[in-house]
């Protein structure tokens, strides 16, 4: 009995030592200015580039951090992996991933983390195993299960709905979906029916023929749901150049900027989000503080984050901004400009 008792000591220092070697970075002195890569899922995502803004007035205020904005021209695991190679090789300080994946990211994060590189996720989450902190915008389950709820009013509760998403492996959009399917799962939905779920790869164009596609596949559809800001403005020009205006509802999580017209002309209702340029903000200060040392990647952990206030870090060392925002003809055109 002592004897297991003893084995199972050394074994948890040990996996203790070797998580803090991995996942704890020596502090880079004050002297040294600091470079952070903001990779993102894609190039020309509109909310990618609210982030970086983000992120760009977060270093501004820090005074010592040049960001580095960078990601693939087609959202795949793929092309972040070689960027993620390229960012080791030039040796930067941190690398700030919204990922295309939950898991093939993995190894090469982990490949960075081994080169003393401090990673960290927002947005879109890789496995925690490849990744000190995670910001998430908001609370995954509120997220998918107020999406449905919007919808089902929409549509009286009633017909025929299906969901146009970003890429199949996109870890934020699965997570969202799962949700959406259970609470769909409820009694009041019961007279609801999700017929398809399809991939515009957060590409407007393939976004634009996915949704052309569910209007000759389901000639009765009532409701696309569309989970990424790139899809549901796609979806809403599919809408209207097609005359469903009405006959087909729409929401989704949406840029104002890309949305406002369309919500105010009636395409759709209601769409939500979160704020962009601060999770871009956010995820900087994390990495920044993580990386000087001055604030640990740990449960209970408090790092500041500078106009937003404090976050503190919960047992997965993930946190999350704040509740989606709902933007209907009501409001949307005040945030139009911004994000
Ligand atoms: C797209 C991306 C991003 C997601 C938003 C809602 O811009 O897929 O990851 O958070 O939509």
């Amino acid at each position: 009995m002592i004897k297991r008792l003893i084995t199972v000591v050394i074994v948890f220092v040990l996996v203790a030592g070797g998580a803090f070697a991995a996942g704890a970075p020596e502090a880079v002195p004050e002297d040294e200015d600091l470079r952070i890569a903001l990779l993102v899922k894609s190039l020309g995502n509109a909310f990618f580039e609210a982030a970086r803004d983000g992120a760009m007035e977060a270093a501004e205020e820090l005074g010592d951090v040049e960001i580095i904005y960078q990601g693939p021209d087609e959202p795949t695991a793929e092309g972040q992996i070689e960027i993620i190679d390229s960012l080791i090789a030039q040796g930067v300080h941190a690398i700030a991933i919204s990922s295309n994946d939950p898991d093939a990211l993995v190894p090469a994060t982990q490949r960075a983390q081994a080169a003393g590189i401090e990673v960290v996720t927002f947005d879109s989450d890789i496995h925690p195993d490849g990744r000190s902190v995670f910001l998430a915008p908001s609370d995954d389950e509120l997220i998918g299960r107020s999406q449905v709820q919007a919808m089902a009013e929409m549509i009286d509760y009633q017909g025929q709905i299906a969901i146009l998403s970003a890429s199949a492996t996109a870890t934020n959009q699965n997570i969202w979906i799962e949700y959406m399917q259970q609470e769909l799962e409820e009694p009041e939905y019961s007279d609801m029916e999700l017929v398809d779920i399809v991939y515009g790869d957060d590409l407007s164009d393939q976004s634009y023929r996915e949704a052309m596609g569910l209007f000759s596949s389901y000639p009765d559809l009532a409701g696309i749901i569309s989970p990424t800001t790139v899809g549901v403005a796609a979806t809403a020009r599919a809408i209207e150049d097609e005359g469903l205006v009405g006959q087909v509802q729409l929401t989704g999580l949406g840029l104002p900027s890309e949305m406002s017209q369309y919500v105010q002309d009636g395409v759709s209702q209601q769409v939500a989000l979160w704020n962009p340029i601060e999770l871009g903000y956010g995820i900087t200060y994390i990495a920044y503080h993580l990386v000087r040392g001055n604030a640990e990647a740990a449960p209970g952990a408090v790092i500041p984050l500078g106009e937003l206030g404090e976050v503190e870090l919960d047992e997965e060392l993930v946190t999350f901004v704040g509740e989606p925002f709902v933007f209907d003809a009501s409001n949307i055109a005040d945030f139009e400009d911004i994000y």
